[in-house]
């Protein structure tokens, strides 16, 4: 059972300890009923404490037990809240760092609570697709009122215990020593007279509630088709009924909530993410390097960017440029972001100076040589990022972590250039650098463990989402990508339009489909990686409309017109009359007879050609596990949370069902790009997924 029990003079002391943030899972819901039972049964008792050993008082119910029949297995959460409510002794629960989810219903069923200052308070099961599914519906609204409590419970958001302090959340706060605190507040109301206070015994009072609940139930309506936002408003609304019958509505919200496909899909999400930090082959106690100085080469968009991303988390930055009027503008475009970001009052004035006093210009080598991590961010060319390496490995001091930012060339032959391969790893940030969460960490087949545990260490500290890849041309997700891309113009040669092909996947829930997001990114990219590909790999084969497109001198936005017709100072993207008669005469050209394409055509053909290539990725070991691929299609490509990524979602669907549908693909239009990938074929014929 993981929580301890401890007599002190008289006060039961029940510590939680199921590291690493004290989840609530039947062990620890066991440990907890039986400290009670000790408690209760011992007459020199008189109050009792629930604390929570280590970083955290609870992160909540244990998000690893659901979906497996220990999630509900008594004694349930709800169970243990009653026992402690029930209690005729008192029972105060001491919160410090960390009190969430089912950690605070935990403490809101409790007769007091003991609070240090700093503590994080939140409900964030809305993050999960689900609502706070042990009373905290119910009870918080008695302890903040209603409408701090919805915003609490819908937004999920995190706050600090101090914006609690006058109410009946908080009974006493402290600035730390919060368990003698709580002994000691439990020994002043061990013989208090009468019963001990029960928020399920007080009334929510709001002078207009149904006309605020008919507010609230609107905000939420158009959370992207997202069940749990609405469930909660109605949850909370329940709390003005008498306390049992809000009890059975939330407890029926709540089980339904945890059987939809979009929860499954938030929870995998929530752990992939973690998942992801850990190599299966580096160790976790792995010594990390020193990182105390980073220096970035290249003062164009992605080195900016890069800078910023260190910047943003307090760690200087030396950048470094070959030509003082490049060099100028990139610092230039720094803190012209950063005065935009504070004129939005996202950022004071003095954390802009603040962030731009780490940072340090310079035309020298000389300036970076005692760097701990150097990130060059030059010219997309194996012969620039030759010279550079050739340089770095001259001057950078031993034990200097070199790292590229390239995108599509080859690390290894990268780190060849050097003499410390072990040293070298990509870094694959994601244009705007400052913005977007996803690094695609690429270890090449020298580079070192340590290397790969300190810039793993690292993303977190600049808040990036690291996903490790093995070097192959475009890593994980832009690999991926050019096979949705490439079904998208075939899909054009066949009867689709570029409207039709965006709208259908931008209802999915994608945040961009293909033809706007290539519009934004520039045709004249995708153009150049189709050229090399043609030399490389003739047979893999494309849409010829990209190619048209682009002589036709349409590069996107940034000529103001692509795939789309664009107008100066608007980013709207207006369908071109011209475009769409080229592909239609395109298609006359090949002898194609266009036909109408359904939208579920579409979608399956983009997903799972991403699913496709992330299974052949993962077979060869590219990505260590399918919810790695998933991680980069969340916090990279814009794919829908709700759904967990193209692995995840093609689990939902079900193995079997998507390659019955890509071997009824392979035999249409351009059928040879569909081969169902031979881990797809083998997890459906053994009944599993990706993610199992
Ligand atoms: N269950 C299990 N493991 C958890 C966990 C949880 N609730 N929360 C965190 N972890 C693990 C996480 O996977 C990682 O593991 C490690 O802890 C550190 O996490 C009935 C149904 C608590 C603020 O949604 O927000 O209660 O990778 O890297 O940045 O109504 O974790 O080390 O093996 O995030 O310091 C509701 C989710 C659950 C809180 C700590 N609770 N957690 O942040 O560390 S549902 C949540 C967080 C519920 C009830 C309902 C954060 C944190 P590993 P970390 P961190």
């Amino acid at each position: 059972m993981t929580a301890h029990y401890q007599v002190r003079d008289g006060v039961a002391v029940i510590t939680l300890d199921n590291p690493p943030v004290n989840g609530l899972g039947h062990a620890t819901r066991l440990g907890i009923m039986a400290g009670m039972t000790r408690a209760l049964d011992d007459d020199s008792v008189t109050a009792i404490v629930i604390a929570g050993a280590g970083a955290a008082f609870s992160g909540g119910a244990d998000i690893r037990e659901f979906g497996t029949p220990m999630a509900l297995q008594e004694p349930s959460l709800q169970t243990v809240i009653d026992t402690i409510e029930a209690s005729p002794k008192p029972v105060v629960a001491a919160l410090h760092s960390v009190a969430m989810g089912g950690g605070l219903e935990l403490a809101l069923g409790c007769h007091y609570r003991v609070v240090t200052k700093s503590a994080r308070i939140a409900l964030p099961e809305v993050n999960l697709g689900l609502l706070p599914g042990a009373g905290g519906t119910q009870r918080l609204p008695r302890a903040i009122g209603l409408e701090a409590a919805l915003n609490l419970i819908v937004s999920g958001k995190t706050t600090t215990a101090d914006a609690f302090g006058h109410t009946r959340l908080v009974d006493h706060m402290v600035e730390d020593n919060v368990v003698d605190a709580a002994e000691k507040y439990a020994r002043n109301v061990a013989h208090s007279p009468g019963v001990h206070p029960r928020l399920r015994d007080l009334e929510v009072q709001h002078e207009s509630a149904d006309a605020y609940l008919g507010y609230a139930r609107m905000t939420v309506a158009g959370a992207a088709g997202l069940p749990a936002p609405l469930k909660c408003v109605e949850a909370v609304a329940a709390s003005l009924k008498p306390f049992d019958q809000g009890m059975r509505e939330e407890r029926e919200a709540f089980l339904h909530l945890m059987a939809t496909p979009h929860s499954r899909a938030l929870r995998h999400a929530f752990l992939a993410e973690r998942a992801a930090s850990k190599i299966p082959d580096v160790p976790a106690d792995t010594p990390l390097r020193t990182l105390a100085k980073v220096a970035v080469i290249g003062a164009g968009t992605m080195g900016g960017g890069i800078a910023m991303s260190f910047l943003n988390a307090g760690i200087p930055v030396t950048l470094l440029e070959t030509k003082a009027e490049a060099l100028e503008r990139g610092v230039a475009t720094i803190r012209r972001n950063y005065e935009s970001t504070a004129k939005k009052g996202k950022l004071s004035q003095e954390q802009v100076e603040a962030r731009m006093s780490l940072l340090c210009a310079t035309l020298s080598y000389d300036d970076i040589k005692d760097a701990d991590l150097v990130i060059e961010a030059v010219f997309e060319d194996m012969g620039v990022k030759k010279a550079v390496f050739r340089q770095l490995d001259e001057i950078m001091k031993p034990g200097a972590i070199l790292a590229s930012n390239t995108s599509t060339l080859d690390v290894d032959a990268i780190a060849a250039f050097t003499k410390r391969p072990q040293d070298v790893v990509g870094m694959h940030f994601f244009s705007p650098a400052n913005v977007m969460k996803l690094l695609e960490v690429v270890r090449g087949k020298h580079t070192a463990l340590d290397v790969l545990a300190t810039v793993m260490a690292l993303a977190k500290k600049i808040r990036k989402i690291a996903v490790v890849s093995g070097v192959c041309d475009g890593f994980i997700g832009n690999r991926m990508i050019e096979q949705y891309s490439r079904q998208a113009g075939f899909l054009l040669d066949e009867g689709a339009l570029p409207e039709q092909v965006d709208r259908a996947i931008e209802r999915f829930g994608f945040a961009m489909g293909p033809f706007r997001m290539i519009d934004m990114a520039g045709n004249d990219i995708a153009w150049a990686i189709r050229k090399r590909r043609a030399v490389e790999q003739p047979s893999f084969n494309y849409s010829k409309t990209g190619d048209l497109l682009c002589e036709a001198g349409r590069f996107g936005q940034k000529a103001g017109k692509g795939w789309y017709d664009y107008k100066p100072g608007d980013r709207m993207a207006y369908p071109s009359q011209q475009v769409n008669d080229m592909i239609v005469e395109h298609s006359k050209d090949l002898g194609i007879e266009r036909r109408r394409i359904s939208d579920a055509e579409i979608v399956e053909r983009l997903v799972y050609a991403l699913v496709n290539e992330g299974a052949l990725i993962v077979e060869e070991g590219i990505a260590s596990k399918a919810s790695d691929v998933d991680m980069v299609y969340l916090s990279g490509y814009g794919f829908p949370q709700w759904r967990g990524g193209p692995m995840r979602h093609a689990d939902e669907v079900g193995l079997y069902n998507v390659a019955q549908s890509i071997r009824r693909y392979a035999r249409g239009y351009q059928g040879h790009a569909w081969e169902v990938a031979p881990l797809l074929q083998k997890l459906a014929d053994a009944g599993r997924g990706f993610n199992d």
